[in-house]
């Protein structure tokens, strides 16, 4: 299939910088001359961080950042884990379109053909593309996309990479913390074992911060901003965080900070869930922390507070990317997208890790600073979904995007956040039931493909936490009718007033 090129989006992006100098704020960059800083984390409950509201977690880094960014309360993600998710919003394609709704699905083989990703529309845009570490799930689920990068660094050369160089890999940092190598055969019954204590893991890493890739990973990516200052090509650079997956553990020092005894206990304990359809999950069966049973209290706690500390040293790092962006005097001339790739359970509901139909899991953390803009410092309760990331960004930067993008240019909330924005976000869950999600202000509903699943409706207002299925309460039978037709109609029936219609 042929793509189509957008027209037009390139004049948009210039009407609102010169609105935003219009209104009083710092001068209107260039919008033809901006660079993309792409910095993501992994399973973050965006309600967890400290720059999010969280009163125990401590992000000062991401507290100064939201100060000059704009910081959206509502940012859904398409798909409930990292493969989809991360294809739905590096494509601007729903995962219905991709093809991709679980961390099975290879990429590369299911995206329609012609499907560009974000580092291939900015290739073509005359962007230099600099990766380090995880973009992609998996980077042999993406081989023919990262191939257009220019600089890749990775800890170690991917498995299944066929591609030429140019993958950098990381030195060794010296020593290991635990010494529990990979039992060779990634099939066998030690490796699975492996794997699920290997990921159960919390607390002290035995490594000190300058001895953790996450770290060095920040380093690298400061050093490299430092080296575009001397040039003058506009660059993306890609960096990412891998905390705060499990295992969750950090150095000692952000360990310190957060005394497990001071941890509430989570909200929504399984005992307040009525005509709750993931009772399973609360029995166990937790996929990435927890895996062979639940957690007693004390065991929650700890868990919690590690993951805390996971976000504090996130945050650390952060702030050695950002300084780094500040010294290279590129700052007013770069946008930069700190995100989740999705959310993770911390034991409300009884349930730990992603892979779940509720908001723990779909709800990620999106901040975006735009040089110039007139809300920046705000935060936006709107909704906007991940999807929009990519339009978003062609309409921002002036690069052109494919015709059939699923998402929206939130690019108006950088002049005034507060204005009517979409009335709902739809996900999918690929992994067990083949659920589907939409979600308003006021109601989430989601109905299942297979297997016994009845559908399920909470009402958001009176109950945020979704412990209470309404579905079948006959006081919400007009709403709960108003949600499957939403459901049914798709994304095109809660576009934001003003956007242009799609066909
Ligand atoms: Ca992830």
């Amino acid at each position: 299939m042929a793509m189509s090129w957008a027209g037009g989006r390139i004049l948009r992006g210039a009407v609102i910088f010169a609105l935003a100098l219009a209104v009083g704020s710092s001068p209107a960059a260039d919008t033809s001359k901006l660079n993309i800083l792409l910095i993501d984390i992994e399973d973050c409950n965006a309600g967890a961080l400290g720059c999010y509201g969280n009163p125990l977690c401590k992000t000062p880094n991401l507290d100064d950042f939201c100060q000059t960014a704009v910081r959206f309360d509502r940012a859904h993600v398409q798909a409930v884990c990292c493969n989809p998710s991360r294809t739905s919003f590096l494509t601007g394609l729903r995962p219905k379109t991709t093809r991709v709704r679980s961390n099975r699905d290879v990429m590369s083989e299911h995206l329609p053909e012609g499907t560009l990703t974000l580092p291939e529309m900015l290739k073509a845009a005359g962007f230099y593309l600099a990766d380090i570490g995880k973009l992609f799930h998996k980077i042999d689920y993406a081989e023919r996309q990262m191939r257009v990068f220019d600089r890749i660094e990775m800890y170690d050369r991917p498995t299944g990479w066929k591609g030429p160089e140019p993958i950098i890999v990381f030195p060794p940092s010296g020593r290991k913390a635990v010494p529990d190598p990979a039992p060779p055969d990634h099939d066998s019954k030690d490796y699975a074992e492996w794997r699920r204590r290997r990921s159960d893991r919390y607390g002290d890493s035995g490594l000190k911060p300058d001895e953790e890739r996450d770290y060095r990973m920040a380093v690298s990516a400061a050093a490299l901003l430092k080296e575009f200052s001397k040039g003058d090509r506009r660059f993306f650079l890609a960096v990412a965080q891998s905390r705060p997956h499990t295992p969750l553990i950090a150095p000692k020092s952000f360990i310190d900070m957060y005394d497990p005894a001071q941890i509430p206990a989570p909200p929504a304990p399984p005992d307040s869930l009525v005509n709750f359809p993931y009772m399973q999950r609360a029995r166990g069966k937790n996929p990435d922390i927890f895996t062979m049973q639940q957690p007693t209290p004390q065991q929650a706690r700890e868990a919690i507070a590690a993951y805390y500390a996971c976000l504090s040293f996130v945050d650390h790092n952060v702030g050695v990317i950002l300084r780094g962006l500040e010294e290279s005097g590129l700052a007013d001339k770069t946008i930069v997208v700190f995100l989740g790739d999705h959310g993770f359970h911390l034991g409300d509901h009884g349930f730990w890790s992603k892979y779940s139909m509720l908001a723990a899991t779909h709800r990620a953390p999106l901040i975006v600073r735009v040089p110039g803009a007139a809300a920046a410092g705000k935060t936006c309760d709107g909704i906007v979904e991940f999807v929009d990331l990519v339009p978003t960004l062609g309409e921002l930067c002036g690069f052109q995007v494919p015709a059939n993008l699923e998402g929206t240019s939130f690019a108006p909330l950088f002049s005034d956040p507060n204005r009517p924005w979409k009335t709902a976000s739809f996900l999918v869950e690929g992994d067990s039931e083949n659920g589907e999600i939409v979600r308003t202000r006021k109601y989430s509903y989601m109905e299942f493909e297979k297997g016994e699943m009845p559908a399920a409706m909470f009402d958001l207002e009176k109950d945020p936490w979704e412990t209470r299925n309404i579905v079948d309460d006959p006081g919400y039978a007009a709403a709960r009718k108003g949600m499957a037709d939403l459901l049914h109609a798709g994304w095109k029936a809660a576009l934001p007033p003003s956007a242009p219609a799609r066909e």
